[in-house]
């Protein structure tokens, strides 16, 4: 139980389990590190800077599309809805929501720190007094239990902002929205975030911002090994190193070696040649064409989109087929 009295349901990965995947991904040719783990409180902290620099466009194009449309939104989504929040960050979007739908059943925000939980927990209690909130603590890409249904009638919609599904490999991010499908059910909907292909000097800038704010966020998941897995990562030996392929259509985040060198996580050693990468990020940007196959082979119909007008980011309204 929180604080405030909301219980926050934890389902999130144990140590031997990062242990292992750290272990398993850096025994890999070519060296791989899992995505999620870059979000521990720090590496969520500097998420939320990324989130504020002018380079990285996403959230506040997302956050003006969604004001733009948010009554047409809300009139597809309708009263009664048990709304389920796949990674929910900070929420920063979900107030745009949470303002205007009426008559909410539940909400439910999952992400993998408890902090962020915690903290966004608190805030929302403190916003919306009345407001039935369930947060849920796990990696939401495993297996976890839902809060069970409340109201008869409501209808399930799932929310998944920020473009996360980009972080996902081609065939992850079909199996991820199936499951959704499946969590949502017939008669259910996915509101989700999807950043669109565009001008690669865009893209670059987005991922190399001049702070390094970006750098930082992708070194802290080497800080992290050491803090939480004993390890010896020398972090001036590494460089943040992102660029977009186009032929992938994505962005890849790599830590590269400076020097030949070994490093430690606790006894386990794992040599590095010098320029030698792990990679820790993809990001895919889609065109609406090949966003909507990738749906409708998930078991979705893309119902309504809405870009900006250049157009760099979408929010799309889908459907569950079934
Ligand atoms: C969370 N995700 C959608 C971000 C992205 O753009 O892929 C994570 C990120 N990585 C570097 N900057 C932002």
């Amino acid at each position: 139980m929180d604080s405030n009295g909301t219980e926050v349901r934890q389902f999130q990965p144990e140590r031997a389990q990062f242990r292992d995947e750290v272990l398993s991904g850096l025994r890999k040719t070519p060296k791989e590190l899992p995505t999620k783990y870059l979000y521990d409180a720090r590496g969520s902290q500097l998420y939320e800077r990324i989130c504020a620099l002018d380079e990285y466009y996403p959230p506040r194009t997302e956050i003006a599309i969604m004001k733009a449309h948010i009554a047409d939104i809300v009139a597809r989504l309708g009263p009664n809805t048990r709304l389920i929040e796949y990674g929910c960050g900070n929420c920063a979007k979900t107030h745009i929501l949470l303002d205007s739908l009426p008559d909410i059943s539940s909400y439910i925000p999952i992400d993998i720190s408890i902090e962020q939980l915690r903290h966004v927990a608190r805030e929302l209690t403190s916003h919306y007094p009345g407001l039935p909130l369930s947060p849920v603590c796990a990696d939401y890409t495993g297996d976890f239990e839902l809060p069970p249904p409340g109201r008869p009638g409501e209808r399930t919609a799932v929310y998944f902002p920020g473009s996360t599904i980009g972080n996902f490999g081609p065939e992850a991010a079909r199996d991820f929205l199936r499951h959704i499908a499946a969590t949502c059910g017939p008669g259910g909907a996915l509101l989700i975030g999807v950043d669109l292909k565009k001008d690669p000097d865009v893209l670059h800038r987005a991922y190399n911002d001049r702070e390094g704010v970006t750098a930082a966020f992708n070194l802290n998941l080497l800080a992290r090994i050491n803090r939480e897995l004993d390890g010896d990562f020398d972090l001036d030996a590494f460089r943040h190193y992102a660029f977009y392929n186009p032929t992938e259509g994505r962005i890849e985040m790599h830590l590269v070696s400076l020097r030949e060198q070994t490093a430690y996580v606790g006894d386990a050693s794992v040599p590095f040649a010098r320029g030698e990468s792990i990679w820790t990020e993809s990001s895919y940007k889609f065109s609406l064409e090949g966003f909507a196959a990738l749906a409708q082979s998930a078991g979705f119909r893309v119902d309504r989109v809405w870009t900006d007008e250049r157009p760099w980011f979408s929010v799309q309204y889908l459907v569950n087929a079934a």
